[in-house]
């Protein structure tokens, strides 16, 4: 499969590139000739998008020196790597990164959506950063102060730093619940009858390393104890973590770093504790790029004891999406349609609670068009196809309120109840 190849290249060199001195690798970007492309292959350098007919790479201070030998001609973009803010409106002129948001434009834009709606949103701080960023949910539902024991719904975005759309396609479903609520008898029925739980930057240190000094960052901002950067948040959870040096790297300087230990992050143990104390019932967890929608197991190519159930629900999940834009996203287990991750967020969720939890990959389907880089213009339309899955999704959890576990035992290691204890509500 081209795309899992592609993804997989790239991460493979992504490895082997960043650990050295993330301060020396830089961006550039060269005109999409053939010369280009040939000079790119024979050097295996790591393309990472084509936008508006130039090719972006990240290239090591020895990559450079070749590509200068070679007499091409390349331009640096070691800050942001945003496309242009040709879109207008308000946020594009004010925002550094246009119509995206920063950790602290998303909390400003939160609390504006809960001071617009108090009646069915509520901001609850479900952890601190390892700089002390708060990590912000918006639970939508009626009487959003009150645990009313309704079927809960998650959706995560933002695990790994550099991938900007997956914050903003939580967050739109936010904002489009609340605005709809008045006026859309289905969107009502749904806010009434569940809890929709969203998180969208879960590694809000990730996200500012990307804006401020390496659009290209991944992990969070843990200082290892050799001295490199980062964490690999989406490696970090419990279940089979660290199984083996494939899924996941005891390397500190790989970009697939797994941490000392399953939840050291402060970033994980904040979803972990949300996601232990509700009824969750069902999740998403957003990520970009390759369009694919995978569900557990993503540590073993075995099937999980529900794979006819994640797959079917998969597969009508993605074939809304698809209908909107008519772009293609692929459903299929984690382990086998994408590669082997060991301790990623759905893999552990699911073994807890037995809930369908999946992983969408947003557009666009490789490098060609993007890669991490969407357009400012391309956010509303992935949203638009994303939504009706998303709202299908939150549909049949209020009809399927109690998964089991795939774990024995049966019961969860937590009370279900959630204590404010465990979480400040922000007013
Ligand atoms: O590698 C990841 O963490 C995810 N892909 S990404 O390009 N966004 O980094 C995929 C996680 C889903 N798990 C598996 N495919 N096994
Ligand atoms: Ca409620
Ligand atoms: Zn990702």
């Amino acid at each position: 499969m081209r795309r899992a190849f592609l993804l997989i290249f790239a991460l493979a060199i992504i490895a082997s590139l960043l650990p050295a001195q993330i301060r020396d690798t830089k961006i550039i970007s060269l005109p999409q000739t053939s010369a280009v492309l040939d000079a790119a292959a024979r050097l295996g350098l790591d393309l990472l998008a084509e936008i508006d007919g130039r090719i972006f790479i990240a290239v090591s201070p020895s990559d450079l020196r070749k590509i200068e030998k070679l007499g091409l001609f390349y331009l640096c973009d070691t800050r942001t790597l945003a496309p242009p803010a040709s879109s207008t409106g308000p946020e594009s002129s004010t925002s550094p990164i246009g119509a995206y948001h920063t950790h602290q434009e998303l909390e400003d834009d939160l609390t504006a959506l809960q001071s617009r709606f108090p009646e069915l949103a509520k901001i609850i701080v479900v952890g601190f950063s390892l700089e002390n960023r708060p990590i912000l949910a918006l639970k939508v539902s009626d009487n959003p102060g009150a645990d009313e024991g309704e079927p809960a719904v998650l959706f995560l975005g933002c695990h790994h730093a550099r991938e900007w759309i997956s914050v903003e396609i939580p967050f739109l479903f936010g904002r489009y619940l609340l605005e709809n609520y008045g006026s859309d008898p289905e969107v009502r029925r749904l806010v009434d009858a569940a809890e929709i739980w969203i998180v969208p930057m879960v590694n809000p240190d990730g996200h500012d390393y990307t804006v401020r000094v390496y659009r290209y960052w991944r992990k969070n901002r843990r200082a290892n104890d050799d001295g490199t950067f980062g964490v690999d948040l989406n490696r970090n959870y419990g279940q089979a973590w660290g199984c083996d040096d494939f899924g996941s790297s005891p390397d500190p300087a790989a970009d697939v770093y797994r941490g000392t230990t399953a939840f050291s992050e402060p970033e994980t143990q904040a979803v972990r504790n949300l996601i232990l104390g509700r009824n969750f019932g069902s999740m998403i967890s957003y990520h970009s790029y390759s369009q694919l929608l995978t569900y557990p197991w993503g540590y073993t190519t075995l099937p999980t004891r529900q794979s006819a159930l994640l797959h079917d629900l998969g597969l009508q999940l993605a074939g809304l999406m698809t209908a909107v834009n008519g772009r293609e996203y692929f459903c299929g287990q984690s382990g086998t349609a994408l590669y082997l991750t060991n301790g990623d967020t759905t893999d552990w969720a699911y073994a807890v609670t037995g809930m369908p939890a999946y992983t969408i990959e947003l557009p666009p389907v490789d490098y060609l068009g993007g890669g991490f880089f969407n357009r400012e213009e391309d956010i509303a339309p992935i949203f638009q196809e994303n939504l009706p899955a998303m709202l299908a999704l939150v549909d049949w959890t209020i009809a399927h309120p109690n998964p089991v576990p795939e774990l024995s035992g049966g019961s969860r290691p937590f009370p279900r109840a959630w204590s404010s204890a465990s979480g400040t509500i922000k007013k």
